[in-house]
């Protein structure tokens, strides 16, 4: 495998350049990227357990569990441990290496993140990676999280900082920056992406991808989510995302971010299995398994079973040695 310089200084011109590509051109680049730096039919699994569920104070327009939008989601507590153990067996069984418990709060208050420490531990030792999403961290939280041994923490920049204000008003850009920011300083793993279908230009997904990349490292683990469009949302009636669009952002995204982990994230219930076959190709490598997402439907593992069996692909039985 070739030691590839990683680059951190994108010009936005070269990344449209890319976008712009012909499609089999991008594609092909992509998938040679994708070849040089991982085994190009392995896939890695992650399960997603929400561990408290809405009433979120947040306004993020996608959301179905902030406390403004009428979803009809049935809000839950934090999860005992033993619940979120049992999950995590489970998950284990079903061929996941990495457990995401995700909490729809602002940021964790109080003696909260000491009882997720407490479930990170655990969850290690099952011998499971662990990543939480709990929102904004400053540099004390971070530390009783890397304290418990997590390995990856979960902050998206979700869109290009110029349409962010569009999506969310109740934290900026600047902030989920800084969370990401205490994180690396942290020395823990981060994964950071965004969402694509939320009624977002071409240029924006230029400037999200292009912002990822220069951070200073490269998030090990990029989400791309296409939008799932909950009822009772801001964005419940967006138009559905292009999937040639779709697959075209990860592809770039691979290229720019040659050995970080590319994740076809939430949005596959609604995406053929030609398109996701597409995504792989492009050189998405990572997905979330299991038949729930935090609180959307996901594909079920039966579907996902097949459609590796269809695509010739392998569950990743450990993290592979290629990811920085
Ligand atoms: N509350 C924490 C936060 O926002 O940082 C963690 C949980 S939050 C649900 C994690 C991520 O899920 C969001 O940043 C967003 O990218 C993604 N997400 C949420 N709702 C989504 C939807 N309807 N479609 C696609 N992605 C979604
Ligand atoms: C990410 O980028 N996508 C995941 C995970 N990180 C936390 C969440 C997707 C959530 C989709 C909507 C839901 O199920 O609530
Ligand atoms: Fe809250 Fe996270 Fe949903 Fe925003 S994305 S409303 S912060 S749970």
């Amino acid at each position: 495998m070739s030691q590839q310089q990683l680059r951190h200084d994108w010009r936005r011109a070269e990344v449209q350049a890319l976008f712009e590509m012909p499609f089999n051109d991008l594609l092909y680049q992509a998938q040679s990227v994708h070849r040089r730096n991982f085994q190009p039919n392995q896939v890695q699994l992650s399960t997603l357990l929400s561990i408290k569920t809405g009433a979120c104070p947040e306004d993020c327009a996608y959301c179905p569990q902030s406390v403004r939008y009428d979803t009809g989601l049935q809000r839950e507590p934090l999860m005992a441990l033993d619940q979120v153990l049992e999950a995590a067996s489970r998950a284990k069984q079903a061929g996941a290496t990495r457990f995401c418990m995700g909490a729809a709060w602002r940021s964790p208050k109080g003696k909260d993140l000491e009882r997720v420490a407490d479930m990170v531990r655990e969850v290690r030792a099952l011998g499971l990676e662990t990543c939480a999403t709990l929102g904004m961290l400053d540099e004390q939280q971070v530390e009783v999280l890397r304290e418990a041994g997590l390995d990856y923490y979960n902050h998206n920049l979700d869109t290009s900082e110029a349409f962010y204000g569009e999506i969310v008003t109740t934290r900026t850009y600047e902030d989920r920056l800084n969370t990401l920011e205490h994180v690396r300083q942290a020395g823990m793993k981060v994964c950071c992406g965004g969402i694509i279908g939320m009624g977002e230009s071409r240029a924006d997904r230029i400037e999200l991808l292009r912002t990822l990349a220069n951070l200073p490292e490269h998030p090990q683990s990029v989400p791309i989510n296409q939008l799932v469009r909950v009822k009772g949302t801001p964005l419940a009636n967006q138009e559905a995302a292009d999937p040639i669009e779709f697959v075209r952002t990860i592809a770039v995204a691979r290229i720019l971010m040659p050995r970080s982990y590319v994740r076809l994230s939430a949005g596959r219930t609604e995406m053929s299995d030609e398109t996701q076959a597409l995504c792989f190709l492009a050189g998405a490598n990572s997905i979330f398994g299991g038949d729930k997402l935090l609180t959307t439907d996901n594909p079920e593992l039966n579907a996902d079973q097949q459609l590796f069996g269809r695509l010739g692909l392998e569950v990743e039985a450990a993290p592979g040695a290629a990811a920085s």
